[in-house]
Formats: structure tokens, sequence, C-alpha cells
């Protein structure tokens, strides 16, 4: 596949410092497609450096021409949506289908909602006799993960943009080639040099010089729990505000009121999309002890359906983690109804969907987020039973509630300690903010409060 072999730094696409280089590998046959630079400290320190001079004049341009840039380059990702569909597809391995309607489809959503809010945005307000003005934080230092290669840029990148902010941006090294085709979006259209740039390299190497960085005011991060912690850290150490969204185990509770086939169905699926590499999937299903077999049934047979349509793991390490973690639910006493911790196929890092049943909320696997195709049905007596089983965790992401009558679903979500919850399955919105309860992180990112993150206060006094 084609790579830039620089860093787009200052405008342009720029050697790196030294010679190493990360081999992109396609999951779905373990093939290498590429190679990108492993960028160091000193180009990461060259990205500050551009992202730094070009700060002044962006921080000052109107909300509205920021918003036309944005708009703009929501534009470029509306006309390259195949191109960007057929690289995530290349580099995370997820069936194409996914790739051009979450993958592609997302990000555009989510760049359309930013041009909107950049130019709607209240950065100045009158509180009685002081006017309070929202101004860019800085310069962003921006970490994200592989699982949804575009989105986790775009939902960093484009807040930050619509603050004034600019960006120095390391994505994950199993994807650095669907961030390079957003560096070329970023160029086409039109957004001033040094505003974004991109280093690719080494998270312990890149990453870490980008979070320890003196000339960066905010981290915002996205990734494991252990890393967002060293980064948080770092960040409360140099006083440098800081945005971590990190993982979850979040509860789908089905209430006995509950269309119960639709709950499992979706719910299953959930977990399934993207290979169960997502943070917010509802990985615990809770249902009563009423309707626990009806539910197992229906769910083992959801899992044995997908077959060929579910993709791979990024990466040999995720693969054996995932496998680890079923090979522990099964030593635990979980019951396998689907799936399990064999290689389903030869080549590429597949796993099979994996339901369990009998999951006690202590075990393993009800803990720890698995980050594969893989959920746990816990039976619960009552409704408090339900909550303290869905509170139960250092996670708070996400989750869903299940109910015959929307108002019962909302009382029992109003007393999880998650920062959002779908009701009977609901349905994408990039203007709701996203974030976590406790272990989950700290921030949100998306709509107004994902811009939020982005500034900060002044007041002038009359
Ligand atoms: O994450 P890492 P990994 C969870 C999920 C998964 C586990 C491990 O449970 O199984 O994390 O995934 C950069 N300083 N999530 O190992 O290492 C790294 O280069 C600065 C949840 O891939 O945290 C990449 O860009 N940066 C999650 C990013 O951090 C560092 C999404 C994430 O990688 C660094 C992904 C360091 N010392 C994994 N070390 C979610 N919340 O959506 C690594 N990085």
């Amino acid at each position: 596949m084609k790579a830039h072999d620089g860093m787009y730094i200052d405008g342009a696409w720029r050697p790196a410092a030294g010679s190493d280089t990360i081999a992109v590998v396609n999951p779905a046959d373990e093939q290498v497609i590429a190679e990108v630079p492993a960028g160091g400290a000193e180009d990461v320190d060259a990205a500050v450096r551009a992202a730094r001079a070009a700060l002044p004049a962006w921080a000052a341009t109107a909300p509205a021409e920021r918003a036309e840039r944005i708009a703009a380059l929501r534009d470029v990702l509306v006309a390259r949506k195949d191109e960007i569909a057929e690289t995530v597809t290349a580099e995370l391995g997820a069936p194409l289908p996914f790739s051009q309607a979450v993958h592609a489809g997302v990000p555009i959503l989510v760049a359309g909602s930013y041009a909107e809010l950049a130019a709607s945005y209240a950065f100045e307000e009158k509180v009685g006799n002081s006017t309070v003005y929202a101004e860019p934080v800085g310069v962003v230092g921006a970490i994200t993960p592989w699982n949804y290669p575009l989105h986790q840029i775009v939902a960093k990148v484009a807040p930050a943009l619509a603050a004034g902010c600019t960006v120095v941006l390391k994505p994950a090294e199993d994807t650095p080639l669907t961030a390079q085709l957003f560096a070329e979006a970023v160029h086409e259209a039109g957004v001033p040099a040094g505003v974004f740039n991109l280093v690719t390299g080494l998270g312990p190497v890149a990453g870490q010089a980008l979070a320890e960085h003196d000339g960066v005011d905010l981290v915002s991060f996205t990734g494991s729990t252990a890393v967002g912690r060293r980064i948080g850290a770092t960040a409360g150490g140099a006083v440098k505000r800081v945005a971590l969204e990190l993982g979850g185990k979040s509860a789908n509770v089905i209430l006995p009121s509950a269309d119960l086939a639709k709950a499992v169905g979706v719910g299953v699926a959930n977990v399934m999309g993207n290979s169960g590499q997502t943070c917010s999937a509802w990985t615990r299903m809770l249902v009563h002890t009423s309707q626990y077999d009806e539910a197992v049934a229906l769910a083992a047979e959801a899992a044995a359906k997908y077959g060929d349509r579910i993709g791979p793991l990024v990466n040999a390490k995720q693969h054996a983690r995932v496998r680890g973690y079923i090979e522990k639910g099964v030593a635990e006493g979980a019951r396998l109804v689907a799936g399990g911790p064999e290689a389903p196929r030869e080549q590429g890092y597949f796993v099979s969907p994996t339901v369990f049943a009998d999951v006690t909320p202590e075990m393993t696997v009800a803990q720890e987020e698995i980050f594969g195709p893989v959920v746990s049905l816990i039976r619960y007596e009552d409704e408090d039973d339900a909550l303290r089983i869905a509170n139960g965790t250092v996670y708070g992401l996400a989750g869903a509630v299940w109910a015959g009558d929307e108002a019962e679903a909302v009382a029992f979500a109003r007393r999880m300690d998650t920062g959002q919850v779908d009701i009977n399955g609901g349905r994408f919105n990039p203007l709701a903010p996203f974030g976590g309860y406790k272990q989950s992180g700290v921030g949100r990112e998306l709509g107004s409060h994902g811009l939020a993150e982005y500034l900060q206060t002044k007041s002038l006094q009359f």
C-alpha cells in the first residue's frame, strides 16, 4: 500500500531524523503491506515547535474561518471515503462494509458536527459585569489507538482545531496509514502549515516524548488504562491539562419487561462489531434469572450466525491476549456456549464470536477488558442486584438498558455509574458527550463538551 516515508510537519512531508521504520501488517493475512518511519524525540520536537509557531495566528482566526477549514476537511473525507475504508480494512482487518459505514462514515459525521460547532459556539459570554472568553488551551499532543483509526483522530483533532489549538498527532503504530491519509486530507483542506502535524512512531518512544514535551499544553490520550495512568501522572506533575479515554467493561442490562430477543440480538452484535475492539462495547449482558436460559440460547445462536462476517483482531499480541482471556474464563468455571479459544483459521488473527454463560460478577472475564468478540451472560435476581453488578467494576464508560417502558429504562440508567447509556438500542449521536466515570477516564469527547476540553476561560471584569 501507498505510504509516506516522512513526517507531516509544518505543512510538508519531511524526512524523519532517524532511519527506524515500522512494518504495517494486514491482520487478515499477516502480510506486510507498507513501512512507515518510526519517529523519535527529535521528530516530536520539530513537530511541537511547528505547532507552537503556528499557534498565535490560528488562535486569532475568527471561529467562522476555522469552521470553514473543518468543513473543507469534512468534504475531503467525503470525497476520499472509499480510500479511507480500504486503508482501514488493510491495516485493521475490518470487513469493508463495516469500514465504509463506521470507520469512514462516523468521522465524517464528527467532522461535520465540529464545522457547525466552531461557527455556533459561544466563545464569548457576558456574565453580569464580566465578559468571559473561551480561549484555546494551546498546543495539543494527541495520542490515539488503532481500534477506530480515523474516528479516534477526528474526535481529537476536529474539536482542537475548532477551539483554535494546534496539534501534534502520534497515532497507533498498527494503523499509521489511516493517519497519513488524514494528514493529506488536512493539507488538501487548506489548514495552514503547522496547525496540524503528524509523527508516526512507537508509543514508548514517540508517544512518551510527546506526552512529556514542555511545549505541549494538553495531552489527549485514548488507549489502555496502564498507559493512561502514566500519562495522567506525567501531566499532573507538569501541571498540564490532560484528557484520558481509557477502557470499559460496559453492562447491557435487560430488564424483564424488555423485548428479550431484540435486546440479546442487538447486544451480541454490539460486542461482535469491530471484532470486539470497542472500548464502549456491552461486554457484560445482565439477564433476569427467569429469562436467563432463553437469553443464553438466543445469544449462542446469534454468535454462531456471525461466521465469516467477523474480521480479525489487530495484531498477534491482541490475538494471544484475547484467546488467553477465553481460556481463563473456562478455567474459572464459565460455560462456553459459542466460540472458544481455538483460532478458527490458520492465517490471520481471527477469534470466533464467543459467548460465555454462567459468568459470575467477580470472574476475570466479567471484570477485565478483553477487547475481543467475547460476551459474558450474568444472571441477576432483582433490579438492585442488577445495579450492583452493573456498577461493580472499576470502569464506567458506557452501557445499555432495555425495558418495555422507556421511563423504566431511564430510571435505571440514571442510577448507573457510567458516562453514556443507550436506551432500548439507542442511536449514535455525534453531539452526545462520550467519556468515562471512574477509571474509564477523564474528560469528554464529541459535541460541545468535547470542544470545551480544548478551551480555557478568561474573565474580564468591568
Ligand atoms: O494500547 P496502548 P494497546 C485497551 C484494550 C487493549 C489494551 C492494549 O484493552 O487490549 O488497551 O492495547 C501509545 N507513552 N485499549 O497495547 O499501548 C500507543 O503507541 C505514550 C482500549 O494497543 O495504550 C498508541 O498510540 N504513548 C482503547 C496508544 O498509546 C504510548 C483503545 C494506545 O496504545 C505509550 C486501545 C507511552 N509509554 C486499547 N505506550 C480504548 N480506550 O478505546 C503506548 N502508547
